[in-house]
């Protein structure tokens, strides 16, 4: 298996997970904007997964179910009755259909305005902290008093949640200023697998 990947992305999620089950795997840094990229994903967004398939696998969230499914046997899933899929699913949906978006217009607000000079940029960039401000507000109550993202328990979805609320360092109100967020945020920095992850990523 080959992720690609670029620093600092939604990607790294994909290679948190893929260290939490033990998969034997290759990384490859790329440029999404690249020509060469655009052939392995013609949507220029990373992650995509090479499985040795006719195409290489994309969509973070669907990747990171895949992951938790090939590798039962490390629980980074859920099975059990359809309600519990259902407060899964649903739980991954929040991440990749809302919570991510919420952070496009701070990225790349160019993409939210025909005007290009910089207070407009900076007026997008602006407008997107309230957006932020609610994700993070149903992340830290979708944590409550408990230590990861869905229910107790360690899954896919936690290192999804983790590097996007990385993002949010550049905002005037960060992770730490959501209390549960915060507490979930300082137990996975911890983790050394994803202290690896982070480390080589810079690399
Ligand atoms: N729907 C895609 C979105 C992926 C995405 O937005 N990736 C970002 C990095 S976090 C990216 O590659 N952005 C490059 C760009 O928008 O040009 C997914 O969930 O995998």
């Amino acid at each position: 298996m080959k992720l690609y990947y670029a620093p600092g992305t939604c990607a790294l999620a994909c290679w948190i997970a893929l260290e939490w089950a033990g998969a034997d795997y290759t990384v490859e840094k790329v440029d999404p904007k690249s020509e060469a990229y655009r052939r392995i994903n013609p949507l220029g967004m990373v992650p995509a997964l090479d499985i040795g398939g006719p195409r290489a696998m994309t969509q973070a969230d669907a990747i990171l179910q895949y992951v938790a499914e090939k590798y039962p046997h490390r629980h980074l899933g859920v099975d059990g009755d359809p309600e519990q899929r259902f407060a899964f699913v649903e739980t991954m949906a929040f991440l990749t259909g809302d919570f991510h978006p919420a952070f496009w217009p701070f990225f790349s607000p160019q993409r939210y305005t025909t005007r290009e000079d910089e207070a407009a940029l900076k007026e997008v960039r602006e407008a997107s902290h309230a957006r932020i401000d609610r994700v993070l507000t149903h992340l830290d109550g979708l944590i409550g008093g408990a230590e990861h993202v869905y229910q107790d328990r360690r899954t896919v979805a936690d290192p999804y949640a983790f590097v996007m609320v990385r993002w949010s360092e550049r905002l005037p109100k960060t992770w730490r200023d959501y209390a549960n967020v915060a507490r979930f945020m300082t137990a996975m920095q911890a983790d050394p697998a994803v202290e690896r992850v982070l480390a080589q990523s810079r690399a």
